[in-house]
């Protein structure tokens, strides 16, 4: 393969070349930025190569092809994933040395590509990898958003959203396909025409494709992330603009480019945001007739179109793809409705992220009506054709008025999954026990995984080096391997070993954290980390709760001996969220006072990280000692968080939920600190009354935390600014922190013991590490490929 053959002399040259002839800039006035696009295009050029190989074989065997359907794809940076897969490492770092230039920095130069909200998009990004590093040739369709997740910042300890401009610099990642792309309408009005629906859609916009390579492990095989862009159907309006009227003529560009201007930060519900709807309907329409003219231009028969296509499509966002593609089939090429349905099926499934009912999408009747109105016809056609097939059946698509978009996207499926098992047994007996009992094979689970590449290899160079010295590199795609690690275990020189890159990655952590957000932190610390959307269902009020109580604890008794301990907290809130935001202002609030102390900031500190993101993640989960996985059992539908930092050895302190519950199976009890109710005791503590004010009275340090909050100990300038919080939790207490409080910190104890003691320490963290291998996104691709898509790997020559 020709990226093996380069040595770090090419590399020197063509980034050079690069430099020179594409950016136009003489190396004696480079800046950081423009050495990285430089590199950046000299590894792109090795990357277009595999690229083509992966593409090139894909034509001649025309296998089935996977399209993942996802709003949301948070890739963050693609600079150092390719040269990773290519290898190209060793050749990069001796080119810029060369140049007299840092590698980190240069890769750290490169903005995060943040379009996504959090673990969904995430997952969809790891998906992209692992589906390239197998070989299963696929396409990622999503939306290509000029502004991204907002960025965070605190002023006075709230949070400010500003937006984030990534596509500001020049993105080398992409190709923009001018030939390939697709009109969308939207309203109009249905008509009829020689006994066909005619929807004649009264506004257009133009749906313009940007690919970027998503290449796999040692460039074996690349896919192709196709993103839309909104762009008007005619350019200005000339005669407008010569009459003077310059803003009215670059309303029409204006208006359809609103359609990819923003990523929606709130995960939370989508009602009543018409533009959210458009959004929906925009990509999943372009994706749907890319892919039927891909599939056209291979000559097959209509019918067959589920032996080419596996549409998967990525919670409810693009579940219009059911209505739209028998809209395709049946309005456009004449296929008989009830065929049209089953063909469909036949490629489409659904995955399903969260059970919490205030997320699962439904759009009113009136809107879609205007909207889209022949899918809403076609929606009660397909309400009746389920019907039809299922006498008896209480299901219905539209409810109040509203169409539920989870229903549709279930019954358009031939397969639905839940991300972990107790979220996919949790599905079949709340939110689709009715549909479930009708299709009782249609619901499967795929836990979710993570890709190794990114968040060990890459995230964790130390650790990695380890790991391929004592049982060499087969682990990078074959995760399970690293169960061989478990010989080593009562090895005292593998762990000192072990404990030795933990402590080193520690160190780097602490002076980044000096360097950059001018705190201190004591590196033999433990380091407790809780990074994640700030959501009431994660608790991190819990966290801080328990924080508060024991800074009372050891104010009251500074010489007992603590456990020094950093708690780190990162994460965005929905700007919306009200609540969420208070939390980040509390967390912020009491992380002031704490620092501050005298007397206990030696044992406790409180840091609030801004700007959460991916590559944040990958610099913070390496250094972490304790991975804070504590949300009220039954909401988190997996996690994958959780996963990254039991591989990278941070044992878990958390709750039976979502994952957690498999990651604990794995890892062994003794290495998981477990607490809190289960989610059947969680539904019977909410039936009894008064269940916040008995756990408080039952616990003085839960009392004393909740009454130092509401007495303003953390905000001395406005003492009721905690009130809402404080009623919330002493009240209705929906997420029942109160009632977990007491095990959540019996729970902080045992893990504070376990570290006390280094060599139980590293032991439970490598256990940690040898035993997550299963939680490998490529295995659970696999799955996806056998359980649902029925597809298998190709090779590129
Ligand atoms: C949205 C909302 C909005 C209303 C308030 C509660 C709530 C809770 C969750 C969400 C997010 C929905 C989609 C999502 O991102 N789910 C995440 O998907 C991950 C990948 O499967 C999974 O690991 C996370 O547990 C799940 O929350």
């Amino acid at each position: 393969m020709e990226a093996y053959s380069l040595t770090a002399a090419d590399m020197r040259d063509s980034i050079l070349r690069h430099l020179a002839y594409e950016l136009g800039t003489d190396p004696g006035h480079a800046t950081l930025h423009d050495w990285r696009i430089a590199l950046s295009l000299a590894v792109r050029d090795r990357l277009v190569d595999r690229w083509f190989a992966a593409n090139r074989a894909t034509r001649a065997a025309q296998p089935k092809r996977v399209y993942y359907l996802s709003m949301e794809f948070l890739i963050g940076r693609l600079l150092e994933d390719a040269i990773v897969n290519l290898r190209l490492e060793e050749q990069a770092g001796t080119a810029l040395a060369d140049l007299g230039l840092d590698f980190d920095a240069v890769i750290q130069n490169e903005p995060d590509a943040a379009l996504g909200n959090g673990g969904l998009g995430r997952l969809a990004a790891c998906f992209m990898e692992s589906l390239a590093t197998i070989g299963c040739p696929a396409f990622g369709y999503g939306i290509r958003y000029e502004n991204g997740l907002f960025r965070q910042s605190f002023q006075d300890g709230r949070q400010i959203e500003e937006p984030e401009d990534w596509l500001s610099q020049f993105h080398a990642w992409e190709f923009e396909r001018r030939d390939v792309a697709q009109e969308i309408r939207f309203g109009g009005e249905v008509t009829q025409k020689d006994g066909r629906a005619v929807w004649t859609g009264a506004e257009a916009v133009i749906a313009a494709a940007f690919d970027t390579p998503i290449i796999g492990w040692k460039g074996r095989w690349a896919n192709t992330l196709r993103l839309w862009s909104a762009q008007p159907l005619h350019g200005f309006d000339l005669a407008r603009f010569n009459r003077g009227e310059y803003a009215a003529a670059a309303e029409p560009e204006a208006l359809a480019r609103t359609i990819s201007r923003v990523l929606y930060p709130d995960d939370t519900t989508g009602q009543g945001k018409e533009l959210r709807l458009k959004q929906e309907y925009f990509f999943t329409a372009a994706s749907l007739r890319d892919i039927l003219r891909r599939f056209e231009a291979e000559g097959g028969a209509l019918a067959d179109l589920p032996k080419k296509a596996a549409i998967q499509l990525n919670d409810t966002h693009p579940a219009i793809a059911g209505p739209e593609l028998v809209r395709l089939l049946h309005d456009e090429r004449g296929m008989a409705l009830d065929e049209a349905i089953a063909t469909a099926r036949g490629c489409l499934s659904y995955t399903n992220h969260t059970l919490m009912p205030e997320a699962l999408e439904r759009w009113s009747e009136d809107l879609m009506s205007q909207l889209l109105p022949r899918h809403m016809q076609l929606i009660e056609r397909i309400d009746e054709a389920h019907a039809a097939e299922m006498p008896g059946r209480r299901v219905t698509l539209r409810e109040n008025g509203e169409v539920k978009m989870g229903e549709i996207a279930f019954t358009m499926a031939h397969k639905v999954n839940g991300v972990s098992a107790l979220h996919t047994d949790l599905m079949k007996e709340t939110v689709f026990a009715d549909l479930h009992r009708l299709h009782p094979d249609r619901i499967v689970n795929e836990t979710n995984g993570v890709t190794p590449r990114r968040w060990l290899l890459s995230a964790n160079p130390r650790l990695s080096r380890l790991i391929t010295e004592t049982i060499g590199e087969g682990w990078v795609d074959d995760l399970e391997q690293l169960d061989r690690l478990e010989a080593s275990i009562s090895d005292p020189g593998f762990l000192d070993a072990y404990a030795k890159a933990k402590r080193e990655n520690k160190q780097d952590f602490a002076e980044w954290l000096a360097a950059e957000q001018g705190v201190r932190v004591d590196p033999e610390a433990l380091f407790d980390v809780q990074i994640k959307r700030i959501h009431e269902y994660k608790r991190q009020h819990l966290n801080i709760l328990e924080t508060v109580a024991l800074w009372r604890e050891i104010k009251a008794n500074p010489g007992a001996g603590w456990v020094p301990r950093v708690k780190i907290f990162a994460g965005k809130a929905a700007p919306g969220y009200v609540f969420a935001k208070e939390i980040i202002h509390l967390i912020n609030d009491v992380a002031e006072v704490l620092n501050a102390d005298p007397v206990t900031s030696p044992y406790l500190k409180v840091l609030f990280l801004p700007n959460y993101n991916v590559s944040l993640a990958e610099r913070l989960i390496p250094a972490a000692d304790l991975s804070e996985q504590i949300s009220t059992a039954g909401k988190e539908a997996s996690g994958t968080g959780n996963m990254k930092f039991a591989l990278n050895g941070a044992p878990t302190i958390g709750t039976l939920d979502g994952a957690n519950v498999e990651i604990r199976d794995r890892v062994g009890a003794r290495n998981f600190f477990l607490f809190g109710m289960t989610a059947q005791e969680v539904e019977a503590r909410r039936a009894v009354p008064d269940h916040a004010r008995q756990a408080i009275q039952a616990d003085p340090r839960l009392g004393g935390a909740l009454k130092a909050i509401s007495q303003g100990a953390f905000s001395p300038s406005d003492k009721h600014r905690y009130r809402g919080v404080v009623a919330n939790l002493t009240g209705q207490d929906y997420f029942l922190v109160c009632s977990d409080f007491t095990a959540y910190w019996d729970a902080q104890r045992r893990a504070e013991a376990a570290f006390a003691d280094p060599a139980v320490w590293h032991r439970g963290a490598a256990c940690n590490t040898a035993r997550a291998g299963w939680f490998s996104s490529d295995r659970t691709i696999r799955g996806y490929m056998t359980d649902i898509w029925g597809t298998v790997p190709l090779a590129a020559e």
